[in-house]
């Protein structure tokens, strides 16, 4: 039976964009419902009932269930596609470079760029402004980390795109938007034009 999938999303997140990049690469039709965080529609008594009780984008719907979080809902598209590897050992680095993208990457790359880009400097509180130097640090030493494995492979796990890549995609293409110079990592920067070289890839809004 064929399943209805509807992304709960607001167009500027990168967690939302890698869902749609994810479908579109299989070809899945996808529905897309559209919030603004920054309206906080997405806070509602109603959305956090309905949708995700914890108030934030993405999350895919299928059917009538609701599966927040952009990775998980990455893996359900993609399960027993090519984008997820046979190999089991390739399949545990997958995870780990999703997890990298989760705990490391996104946490300072992503953060950093929707401060700058939508919130704005001059908006931030006090508390923000004080994180942004530790943010930068750790974030240059998550595309450090990048390029440094991408110097020596094609793509983040084994020899063929996965879900690694198309996680990891959407927040390092923009990173530039956060105050990271992309041009220093050139081994990302052939990445980058790799995975906007695969058949059906779509660009970000
Ligand atoms: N780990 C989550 C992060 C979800 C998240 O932080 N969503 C942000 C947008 S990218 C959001 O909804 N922010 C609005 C809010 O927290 O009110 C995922 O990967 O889906």
């Amino acid at each position: 039976m064929t399943e209805n999938y509807t992304l709960h999303e607001d167009p500027r997140s990168g967690n939302c964009y890698k869902i749609k990049l994810t479908a579109a690469l299989l070809g899945l039709p996808l529905e897309t419902k559209q919030y603004n965080i920054l309206k906080g529609e997405t806070r509602t008594p109603d959305f956090m009932a309905n949708v995700n009780p914890s108030g934030r984008i993405p999350v895919l719907q299928i059917d009538d269930k609701f599966l927040p979080e952009s990775n998980a809902a990455c893996w359900y598209l993609a399960e027993k596609s090519a984008l997820i590897p046979d190999d089991r050992f390739a399949r545990a680095e997958m995870l780990r470079w999703m997890f990298f993208e989760q705990y490391s990457h996104e946490p300072n790359v992503a953060t950093l760029r929707f401060w700058m880009q939508f919130v704005g400097e001059a908006n931030l509180s006090d508390q923000q402004r004080l994180q942004i130097m530790a943010k930068r640090t750790a974030g240059a030493e998550a595309l450090s980390l990048m390029d440094s494995h991408l110097a020596a492979h094609k793509w983040m796990t084994g020899d063929a795109v996965s879900l690694a890549d198309i996680v990891l995609y959407p927040y390092t293409h923009v990173a530039d938007a956060g105050g990271f110079q992309l041009a220093d990592y050139r081994h990302i920067c052939s990445w980058i034009e790799r995975v906007e070289a695969l058949p059906d890839f779509i660009a970000m809004d």
